[in-house]
């Protein structure tokens, strides 16, 4: 069976990709603030050095038109014709609950094969469009609006990024402003909370202004992140979290309770590692439709 020999397939990647792996790397941002121009200019600089990237742009407003996916692809062309880059474009449609999970699937298969893999998306947060779980490193990026940075303090999104960009640099003083706006708001709360201090970067995509230093935040910050050991937590709780809502958007709540709730599950995930997460939720689902009599 096909299906059979595809879950194996995953099986090998997972336990055969060497730790960490590809560098996964989310954007985050208002629509217009510049992030599929800021990926472009990435991607340039990490082809420059010969490393291949991946694209998965997530866009989960389903009433965007195609013709805008395909717009953003054409903003990222640096590579259309490079082998070491990939575009994929993911939009809601009408599987709306399938996005996240659809988007974490892309990533793990991506990153057994390019070095960066990249997801763009709008929203942080909101379960449809919450890549934290996804990715190592998360950039926030925002408009150079003076004022901006305060709104998104207020609402909380600010908490999770690893990595603040200020965009359109080239407009000048507001962008300055804004960047230091942030940096400073962000540098009460860090020293209230005794957090390390989280970079904030001022580029120009258009220019290709700051985006070196982008690149190199990107690695320092994973870099750490891997040899503090955290990485590899994050990356278990995101599997965990991929097969949970896996199991309970297929087999729901009352599903997920034939295998003894969402803790028996993860018990049973850390003490199982060797599946990939694609096959657990395979294995998984077949013991809940046993359970049901199905
Ligand atoms: N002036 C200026 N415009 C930019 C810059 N980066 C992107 N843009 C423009 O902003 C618009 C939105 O960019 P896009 O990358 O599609 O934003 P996204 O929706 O966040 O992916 C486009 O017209 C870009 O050309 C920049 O650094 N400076
Ligand atoms: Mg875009």
């Amino acid at each position: 069976m096909r299906r059979a020999e595809a879950l194996a397939l995953l099986d090998d990647l997972d336990r055969t990709e060497p730790f960490p792996g590809a560098a996964r790397i989310g954007l985050t941002g208002a629509p217009g603030v510049g992030k599929s121009t800021l990926i472009d200019a990435m991607v340039r600089t990490l082809r420059a050095r010969g490393d291949s990237v991946a694209i998965a742009a997530v866009d989960p407003s389903s009433h965007k038109s195609g013709g805008a996916l395909l717009g953003d692809r054409i903003r990222m062309r640096a590579g259309s014709t490079d082998a070491g880059v990939f575009i994929r474009s993911m939009a809601a449609r009408d599987r709306l609950g399938g996005l996240a999970e659809a988007t974490y699937a892309a990533v793990s298969i991506m990153g057994a094969v390019f070095d960066y893999v990249f997801v763009e998306t709008v929203g942080i947060g909101q379960s449809e469009g919450d890549v934290a779980g996804l990715v190592d490193t998360l950039v926030f990026v925002a408009n150079p609006g003076a004022g901006d940075t305060l709104q998104f303090m207020k609402a909380g999104i600010l908490e999770r990024p690893d990595i603040f960009v200020v965009n359109k640099s080239d407009i000048g003083a507001l962008a300055e402003r804004a960047a230091s706006e942030l940096s400073s708001g962000l540098g009460l709360a860090e020293r209230e909370q005794g957090e390390r201090e989280r970079p904030v970067l001022l580029t120009s995509a258009r220019d290709a202004v700051g985006v070196a230093e982008l690149v190199d935040a990107l690695d320092s910050h994973r870099a750490a992140f891997a040899s503090s050991g955290e990485l590899e937590k994050h990356r278990h709780n995101g599997r965990e979290a991929y097969v949970l809502a896996a199991l309970e958007r297929r087999y729901g709540s009352f599903g997920v309770e034939q295998l003894g709730g969402a803790k028996a599950v993860r018990e049973r995930l850390s003490r199982s590692p060797a599946r990939s997460p694609f096959g657990q939720v395979a294995h998984l689902g077949r013991e809940i439709e046993l359970a049901l009599g199905k």
